[in-house]
């Protein structure tokens, strides 16, 4: 997958340096000019990386579905469902906090923003986010089956809890069903891994689309936003991560990271928690060694509410654009932003691009004004990778500090250093 991603990102580089800011470019074949960009950047890398992304999404909802229902119905006792959400949303937004909190003093440490020149043409269309009230109320599916056509993960984790509860409540009835789920179960796992096999031709199709048409020259305009941004989410993964696991755990940070290569990978290549989803949830069982009873339950909800990484890039890019527009945030309005950071991260799916969509509500929050967010769109792309893998990332340790603490976690699993190779 490492060598997909990083021939991918060359050839990328040199059909960028080929087309040279053209819009096409022709290779005299004698009978016909053989245009290079149609043919392989909108057309097989094109069509190469989407095919890729659609079969990661073709499994979310039924693995998580089922994945969810056999976990809830193999807990012993539905009280320790509740024992599982308290610690798992509690560590997702506390989390999510930190991460913020490191962003904006990281930010206010070298201030980005100031004497940046605004450019004129600075538009962006705020999508409005959903409030906490929303996303509470839209939680509960009024009809599952849309839930599930609609991809609404909320929605899905809350009808496969209760569906999982019922069964554990209902005795024979119960116990055939179960069953059955674990068979489904045992075939949409297999399914993740013949997918898998996609993966190192997917990555490639999708970094050599990118790189073909990314601006690395925006970076050097907005280096000091992008490298602040980018230090603060290597400071939370590294080491505030590191830091959670060895106290609450004390497990390795050192072999977790390790494990978590690929599933950073696909984040990385995807741009979304929820597409990596399947790889994550085979990284926090298989490699890292959490049962299935906690973590068919705290990796869904993590790709859906948890989201550090995101939070870094709205903490950075509110302290930015209060910079460049000259507009003096107090502690409060600090507070304010974490707050509301975190909790916008709930409402929002793992999707590329969503980070954008809930800063505007942070900044709406504080009265900053939203078109700063087209100053740095232009460099978004590589950070929503990058805050990708964070997101990912956090919800493995969460999901190993709750197995843990619940006991349905495997040591010599994750002690195994056999498991760290790429999903067989
Ligand atoms: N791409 C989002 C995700 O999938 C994160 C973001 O947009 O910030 O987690």
């Amino acid at each position: 997958i490492m060598f997909g991603m990083v021939a991918g990102v060359v050839i990328g580089l040199l059909l960028q340096a080929l087309l040279a800011g053209q819009s096409e470019v022709y290779i005299p074949l004698g009978l016909f000019d053989f245009p290079v960009k149609s043919v392989f950047v909108d057309g097989f890398f094109h069509i190469g990386g989407q095919i890729f992304i659609a079969s990661l999404k073709m499994l979310v909802v039924p693995l998580v579905f089922i994945s969810l229902v056999c976990g809830t119905c193999s807990l012993s006792d539905p009280k320790k469902l509740g024992r599982l959400g308290g610690k798992s949303i509690g560590l997702y937004l506390l989390t999510t906090a930190v991460a913020i909190t490191v962003a904006i003093s990281l930010a206010l440490l070298v201030n980005p923003g100031v004497g940046y020149d605004v450019p004129t043409n600075a538009s962006f269309d705020a999508k409005q986010a959903p409030t906490l009230v929303q996303v509470i109320i839209n939680m509960f599916p009024t009809n599952p089956i849309s839930a599930m056509a609609n991809g609404n993960m909320l929605q899905v984790i809350v009808f496969a809890l209760l569906f999982g509860i019922a069964m554990a409540l209902s005795g024979e009835a119960g116990k055939r069903i179960a069953t059955i789920f674990e068979d489904l179960n045992t075939v949409i796992l297999k399914l993740v891994t013949l997918l898998m096999n996609l993966a190192p031709y997917g990555v490639f199709c999708l970094m050599a689309k990118l790189f073909t048409s990314i601006e690395m020259g925006l970076i050097i305009g907005l280096a000091k936003y992008f490298f602040v941004v980018v230090a603060a989410l290597f400071i939370h993964a590294l080491i505030n991560y590191s830091i959670l696991l060895k106290t609450l755990t004390g497990l390795s940070p050192i072999k977790f990271l390790r494990k978590m290569k690929d599933a950073c990978l696909f984040a990385f290549s995807t741009s979304s928690s929820s597409a990596t989803m399947p790889v994550t949830l085979e990284t926090a069982t298989k490699k890292l060694g959490a049962h299935n009873s906690v973590a068919s339950f705290t990796v869904p909800l993590g790709a859906t509410i948890n989201m550090d990484g995101t939070a870094i890039m709205q903490g950075v890019a509110t302290v930015f654009i209060a910079q460049v527009f000259a507009v003096d945030l107090t502690i409060s309005d600090y507070l304010m932003v974490i707050l509301t950071a975190t909790l916008a991260s709930v409402g929002t799916a793992g999707v590329p691009g969503v980070g954008l969509i809930m800063l505007a509500m942070v900044l709406n929050q504080v009265g900053l004004p939203v078109e700063g967010i087209a100053i740095i769109m232009g460099v978004d792309r590589l950070l929503d990778m990058t805050r990708t893998a964070v997101n990912v990332t956090g919800d493995c340790m969460v999901t190993c500090v709750v197995a843990k603490s619940e006991k349905a976690f495997d040591v010599e699993v994750f002690n195994d250093p056999n498991t760290a190779k790429t999903l067989e």
